[in-house]
């Protein structure tokens, strides 16, 4: 048996909107319940964006507070992991307004791209401020590699001290702007990390499922969910990210990887234990 693997529910993004799919949660409490029914099918860690009632997306305080008494308060021992790349188009500061207090980790996203038809700015400076709010706050960054540049970002931020242990990596892989969903690009990130470090692929789209295979074989963790991915298969929906989680836990399994529970998930991340874990 390999390395226990690191199951990350990515449960809503900023882009997509329901009349895509049912399954996009808007309300604090959907996001909640997509995080409590993904956790609870196998996730360790879920990764959240918020959004307004009307499925705007929401970088505000309290929607991200209201999502997280609530998955507690079902008792989701899932680790929290709030996203600072909220959507294009907003600025640093609104963007941080997601690292509440019972957040554990906060994303870093690494430069600059094309998102699809937009632009998402990373400008270096704003990433060093958000490197500086989450050490600050005492969360572990999620860096977020789309493309293999931003390898030399990260080792940049380590070098000048921006960044340091511990962080995981998360390589975003299939977003039109970034690098593709292939297993050439994720070896080629994976031994381009300036050095050891926990990763994970998130594959988007129909990149979501075989990206996790690969990870699986390489000894990576694995994201999946709604932000990422509609379909269970080929124009078949999920109902929810927890189906999808329901399929990563099974190809883990069948990978010989046990998914790590919220807890192991923390020791592997070097992110202090929960009172309760
Ligand atoms: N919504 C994307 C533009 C993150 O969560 O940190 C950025 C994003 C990354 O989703
Ligand atoms: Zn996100």
């Amino acid at each position: 048996m390999g390395e226990k693997v690191i199951i990350s529910a990515a449960v809503v993004g900023a882009e997509v909107m329901r009349d895509k799919s049912p399954a996009v949660p808007y309300l604090p409490a959907e996001i909640a319940q997509a995080s409590v029914d993904a956790w609870r099918a196998g996730a360790a860690v879920v990764h959240l964006h918020a959004r307004w009632p009307d499925g705007r997306p929401s970088q505000r305080a309290e929607h991200f507070r209201e999502i997280i008494d609530r998955l507690r308060a079902a008792g989701c021992d899932a680790v929290v992991q709030c996203s600072t790349g909220g959507a294009v188009g907003m600025s640093i500061d609104e963007r941080l307004g997601s690292l509440v207090a019972g957040a554990e980790m906060g994303t870093l996203n690494m430069g600059t791209m094309n998102f699809g038809d937009d632009v998402f700015v990373n400008a270096r400076p704003d990433i060093v401020k958000v490197a500086g709010r989450l050490r600050e706050r005492g969360l572990v960054p999620e860096c977020e590699v789309y493309d293999a540049g931003m390898l030399d970002t990260l080792r940049w931020l380590l070098e000048k001290g921006h960044l340091s242990r511990p962080y995981h990596v998360q390589f975003v892989l299939g977003v039109p702007g970034g690098m593709t969903g292939s297993e050439r690009n994720l070896r080629f990130l994976v031994e381009g990390l300036p050095e050891p470090a926990h990763w994970s692929v998130a594959g988007i789209g129909r990149f979501e499922l075989p990206m996790a295979d690969v990870a699986l074989r390489l000894g990576g963790h694995v994201r999946v969910g709604i932000e990422d991915n509609l379909f269970v298969s080929k124009g078949v929906l999920a109902k929810g990210s927890h189906e999808l989680v329901s399929l990563a836990v099974k190809a883990a399994l069948a990978a010989g990887r046990d998914p790590a529970t919220p807890a192991e998930a923390r020791r592997l991340l070097e992110i202090a234990p929960r009172a309760e874990s």
